[in-house]
């Protein structure tokens, strides 16, 4: 059984995930928007990943018997200047996404919830790619500037990034 403190952070988590989705579907369509195809791919992938995410902690409390609560979705940003600002927002994203792992990680381990904690390890290790994964595009766009010529290469370096469904194992 978890309690509800681990229970209602559980359930805000699923709420931040699907707002993780949202947040990167709209970077996709700014991406479609000014043409980069493999940015809008990229971007479009990682919105299905954290539909996943959310959707793994949904099983996991059906799973221990316990009460979804769904909450609003806020809307996200729309308006977005250049690919770098978009991958500085996508890092300073998962840096609070990481945060909030972290404080479940916590929780539950305070709480005794050692499924939980257990559970939360997978979040945890998601984190640090995902937070890598950011920065290396960064790193790349800052080494090769806005130019369009470097654009279109690091462009067609997104394309190839391919959905696979993320499953908690
Ligand atoms: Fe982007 O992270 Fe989910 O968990």
């Amino acid at each position: 059984m978890i309690n509800d403190k681990v229970k209602e952070v559980l359930n805000e988590q699923i709420n931040k995930e699907f707002y993780s989705a949202y947040l990167y579907l709209a970077m996709s369509a700014y991406f479609d928007d000014i043409g980069l195809c493999g940015f809008a791919n990229w971007t479009k992938v990682q919105a299905r990943e954290e539909v996943d995410h959310g959707m793994i902690i949904f099983d996991y409390l059906i799973d221990r018997d316990c009460k979804v609560t769904l909450k609003q979705i806020d809307y996200p940003e729309n308006d977005f200047s250049s690919p770098l600002q978009v991958f500085e927002r996508i890092l300073e994203h998962e840096k609070y996404v990481t945060s909030s792992i972290d404080c479940i990680a916590y929780m539950s381990q305070e709480e005794c919830d050692m499924a939980t904690r257990n559970f939360i390890n997978w979040y945890l290790t998601e984190q640090v790619e995902e937070e890598k994964n950011a920065s290396d595009v960064i790193t790349k766009l800052k080494l090769f500037g806005d130019e369009k010529a470097s654009l279109f290469l690091i462009d067609k370096e997104l394309l190839d990034r391919e959905y696979k469904k993320h499953t908690f194992s």
